[in-house]
């Protein structure tokens, strides 16, 4: 057989990927490589690139235990060659009885094109091997969506409960309903206290990592102080157990609240480690069913929890190879205002999206709601240019990963597929923020008032956005009821909207402070 160079990314540090289980422990070498060209590619948080260079690190270590021959390049190595590629033919040329690379399939478009000249640039075979931990590939998705006139996350969701027989009882749906919110959704008491999240205190791998980030990328978003997440598969599965022990229980009933300071509340926290591979689908979702099962949490939760994996993550996946190239460049509302300096360091008046932004810059982390309803909606009501969203999404949460982030952000919160995604804008006034959260209490502008200078934002913007869209959304059966009201107003109410809209948006333009 053929010696091979097995490369492994920075995504990819799952121990049953074929690229793994298929090496010959004797004459394969497999190479992992922490390079400039994808910690730089966008300037990703500083806790981001700790969670990964340790989570690489750690891998290497066990890959190492297992009898594996691996080549690892640290990021400060002397002859560090800067980029994958590089890395790869160095290691080629060091070693000539290698006479073919294998990877895995990468999680983004960018990286699978440039892989795909590889073989030609390396003078040597390439293989490209399926990434199994999906539950579905692109080519299932793409089999699913053609021929239907509209893609809707619910009915492929549907399709993957049946193929994958999850939390589905003789053919039907367990407990009858393929969905639960009804029971979901609420706001979250006061008195409700969510446990604090699974942390764990730095190792010396770590350390050595947090002085590296510190020293070379400095200029990079966000704060490293605090760094506690898991950076082994024993540590992301100690995370996932007491998910599933202390908070799956309420997570349906609190997914969509939020908290001010409190950004962890009764979610998982595991989608940084599903998208680096120290968890795997599956098994999560193995885990909420059989939560359920036991009587150990209800079905609104497990359900509503097991729909977020099974059903979203697998669609943004399949959607995003689906539309790729052509999603990064989308602008259904050509939308163009570029991204204000406050989404940076979280200075404005705007109670709820300064708390939101300062949770993403400490933690890398947000929740859903406030990553779609606070920064998300403002993003689509401001007309912000999805190029400069979509980048800043990418960077700045540590689960980012372009095949996850570019449908959420383009597709999801602005709508800039015309709607392939979603099946209508996510937009909100003041009074959804208000429901879901206490954010309005702390904030400088009421959330009561519809116009005027201490009026909350949301409210103007929210009509101004209706009225500015008017033609390209009227006739969309799901913007219905909010049009009848809006054919209601009088002329003059929509002239305070217009010209309080104009005014906050041209402040942002001019980056004053709002
Ligand atoms: P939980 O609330 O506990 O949910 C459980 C799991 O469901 C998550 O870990 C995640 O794997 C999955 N999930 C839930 N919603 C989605 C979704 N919309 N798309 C894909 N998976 C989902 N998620 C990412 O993993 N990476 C991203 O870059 C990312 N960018 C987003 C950008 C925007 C604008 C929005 C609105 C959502 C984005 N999400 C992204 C989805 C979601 O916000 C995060 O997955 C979630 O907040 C992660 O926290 P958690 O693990 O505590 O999730
Ligand atoms: C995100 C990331 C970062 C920051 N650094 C590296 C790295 O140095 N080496 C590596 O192999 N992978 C890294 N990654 C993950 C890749 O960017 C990821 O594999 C691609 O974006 C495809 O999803
Ligand atoms: Fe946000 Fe408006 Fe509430 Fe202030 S009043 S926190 S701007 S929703």
């Amino acid at each position: 057989m053929t010696a091979s160079l097995r490369l492994i990314l920075g995504d990819q540090l799952t121990l049953s990927l074929p690229v793994i289980e298929q090496a010959c422990k004797q004459q394969d070498i497999i190479v992992m490589a922490e390079v400039k060209e994808e910690a730089t590619y966008v300037k990703h948080h500083k806790k981001k690139l700790v969670l990964l260079f340790s989570a690489m690190r750690h891998f290497a270590q066990t890959l190492k235990e297992q009898g594996y021959n691996v080549h690892y390049r640290c990021y400060e190595d002397k002859d560090n060659q800067g980029s994958l590629l590089k890395e790869v033919r160095k290691c080629l040329k060091e070693h000539s009885a290698l006479g073919q690379v294998v990877v895995t399939e990468p999680g983004e478009y960018r990286l699978l094109k440039s892989m795909q000249q590889w073989s030609l640039q390396l003078n040597t075979p390439v293989e490209i091997l399926k990434d199994p931990r999906f539950y579905a590939s692109p080519d299932d998705f793409k089999g699913w969506a053609k021929d239907r006139k509209s893609l809707r996350m619910e009915f492929f969701y549907r399709e993957m409960r049946k193929k994958h027989h999850i939390l589905m009882e003789q053919g039907v749906p367990a407990g009858g309903k393929w969905n639960y919110d009804a029971s979901n959704r609420k706001a979250m008491p006061a008195n409700v206290h969510p446990p604090e999240p699974t942390s764990f205190t730095p190792d010396s791998v770590t350390e050595e990592v947090i002085r590296l980030v510190k020293a070379e990328f400095s200029e990079h978003f966000g704060d490293i102080s605090g760094f506690h997440y898991a950076v082994t598969r024993k540590q992301a599965l100690q995370v996932l157990n007491e998910f599933i022990e202390q908070r799956l229980p309420d997570f349906g009933k609190y997914q969509d609240a939020m908290r001010q300071n409190m950004p962890w509340l009764f979610h998982s926290h595991i989608s940084f480690y599903l998208n680096c591979g120290l968890l795997t689908p599956r098994e999560v979702v193995q885990q909420a069913e059989a939560a359920w099962y036991a009587g150990e949490a209800p079905l609104n939760s497990v359900e509503g929890f097991i729909r977020q994996i099974l059903g979203w993550r697998e669609y943004v996946r399949g959607f995003y190879w689906y539309s790729m190239p052509q999603l990064q460049n989308e602008n259904y509302f050509n939308a163009n205002r570029d991204l204000p300096e406050f989404f940076w360091d979280g200075h404005t008046n705007m109670n709820c999206l300064r708390q939101c932004i300062q949770d993403t810059k400490h933690h890398a982390y947000a929740h859903h709601i406030q990553r779609l309803m606070v920064i998300g909606n403002f993003s689509l009501l401001c007309e912000l240019a999805p190029q400069q969203v979509q980048e800043w999404y990418l960077l700045v949460y540590a689960d980012a990963y372009e095949w996850v982030e570019l449908p959420n952000v383009a597709g999801m919160i602005l709508y800039a597929d015309g709607g392939n995604l979603a099946s209508k804008p996510y937009i909100s006034s003041g009074s959804y923020i208000n429901k879901m959260s206490d954010y309005c209490k702390n904030c400088g502008y009421s959330v009561t008032k519809k116009t005027g200078p201490d009026a909350c934002p949301f409210n103007y913007l929210y009509w101004r956005f209706l009225d500015a869209h008017y033609p390209r959304l009227k006739n969309n059966p799901r913007m219905a009821l909010v049009y009848k009201s809006y054919e209601k107003m009088s002329q003059q109410k929509i002239d305070t909207i217009r010209s309080d809209g104009a005014a906050f948006l041209s402040k942002l333009s001019k980056n004053e402070e709002v």
